[in-house]
């Protein structure tokens, strides 16, 4: 059997909607960020060494990385549902799309996150000096990089109904946690066709029926 383990409000979320559109069976072990540093319980780092989620179970597989979880999922469980592009180029565009979304944009979301935080955090008196290096470091590399890539995106999904092939496949699941959480920060207004792409997902049963089991998730 397998087992996911899933922290509230993080990409597992979207593990939890290929197992749900794969329909396979699996248990769910919950684990609640901390209320203070938004890190993950010490409980996870019992299950893989990095302490972070998704993690995946079984009894003689222990799998992090959501791009791992995915293929492995995949290729064990997807009955040929969600699979790696047989034709050429949508073969390209799976492993493209699906080794983009952390590789490329998820590192300066999140930073530009971390920034903006770390500029709340320092004390008053020195907020000016922090807000103008910080602001200095993400309007000459993480905004404009950004940017570019959410551009890509656009361009590709205004042409394309999935991001390889004709059928939802590991790609779109890897790029739905960078793309749904710009949507719901209200971040997306530039770009329709991702929002559209979006909303096609969130509107899938499967997905719905992973939401209400995944419990706290802000993006949806
Ligand atoms: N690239 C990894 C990232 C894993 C990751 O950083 N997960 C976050 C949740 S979105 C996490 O566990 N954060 C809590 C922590 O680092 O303590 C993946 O795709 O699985």
């Amino acid at each position: 059997m397998l087992t996911i383990h899933h922290l509230n409000n993080s990409r597992s979320q979207r593990l939890l909607w290929l197992l749900e559109e794969l329909n396979v069976e699996y248990k769910l072990e919950k684990y609640q960020r901390d209320a203070k540093t938004g890190l993950a319980p010490v409980e996870l780092k019992a299950v893989h060494p990095l302490g972070r989620s998704p993690v995946l179970t079984t009894e003689n597989v222990s799998l992090a990385e959501s791009g791992a979880i995915v293929e492995y999922v995949v290729r064990h469980y997807g009955n040929g549902a969600f699979a790696v592009p047989e034709e050429e180029s949508s073969y390209q565009q799976y492993l493209f799309w699906l080794h983009f979304a952390e590789g490329s944009l998820m590192p300066p979301r999140v930073a530009m996150l971390v920034f903006s935080k770390a500029k709340q955090k320092v004390p008053a008196l020195l907020r000016p000096l922090a807000k103008k290096i910080l602001d200095g470091i993400m309007d000459a590399y993480y905004k404009p990089n950004l940017i570019q890539s959410l551009k890509f995106t656009e361009s590709h999904l205004q042409n394309h109904a999935w991001f390889a092939g004709t059928e939802p496949t590991g790609a779109d699941v890897q790029m739905l946690f960078p793309l749904e959480t710009l949507v719901a920060m209200g971040q997306a207004d530039d770009y329709p066709a991702i929002k559209a792409w979006v909303k096609k997902i969130h509107d899938r049963p499967a997905y719905q029926r992973a939401l209400e089991k995944g419990g706290e998730y802000d993006y949806a």
